[in-house]
């Protein structure tokens, strides 16, 4: 079931949410819910509370070589730590709460991260390049923050220009 993608500026956004503890069914529907509609969204990355869900899990689907999101390039991070990071890259990133804006963001280059896989089970990975950046913007929105609070004053400034006229246009 496709669920509904709470955008900017809703104040959900902001919540801080909570570990997953409950490893069961209801939890495999939300996360299978959740891929459906990131993939029908045409998104690479959402995070629970993206759709009003305040828990600590996220799903990250990076295309293969051939364009391709499917289940087995699928990856699916609850109760996230980064452990390890090394060096910086910029990268020009969007969200599907915050559609139709890009904006470059510093992240870190490459990284360590342990999680929880859908069983519970403990698991690591190490990141480097497009997915190191998403598990970042991921891993951000579970703490309550957008990619556009890490822009400079001035861009920022821009940004909510750019998005009241964006709103004006709608009405
Ligand atoms: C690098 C940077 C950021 C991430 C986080 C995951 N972000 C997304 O998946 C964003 C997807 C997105 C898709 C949109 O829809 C279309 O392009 C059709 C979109 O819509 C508009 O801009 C109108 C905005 C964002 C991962 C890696
Ligand atoms: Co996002």
């Amino acid at each position: 079931m496709q669920l509904p993608i709470i955008t900017y500026p809703n104040k959900l956004l902001k919540s801080i949410s909570k570990e997953v503890t409950v490893f069961n069914e209801q939890l495999h529907c939300i996360l299978d819910d959740m891929f459906e509609t990131m993939i029908q969204s045409n998104g690479i990355g959402l995070a629970a509370i993206q759709v009003a869900l305040p828990l600590r899990l996220l799903i990250l689907c990076i295309p293969d070589n051939e364009g391709e999101q499917t289940r087995d390039n699928l990856l699916e991070i609850l109760n996230p730590i980064i452990t390890n990071t090394k060096g910086t890259t910029i990268y020009q990133e969007g969200c599907l709460s915050v559609p139709g804006f890009y904006e470059d963001i510093e992240r870190f280059e490459t990284l360590t991260l342990t999680y929880q896989n859908r069983h519970g089970e403990n698991c690591s990975l190490e990141a480097d390049g497009l997915l190191a950046i998403a598990i970042q913007h991921e891993i951000d929105h579970l703490d309550g923050k957008l990619f556009i609070e890490k822009l400079t004053y001035n861009r920022r400034k821009k940004f909510e220009k750019e998005f009241k006229r964006a709103l004006k246009e709608k009405k």
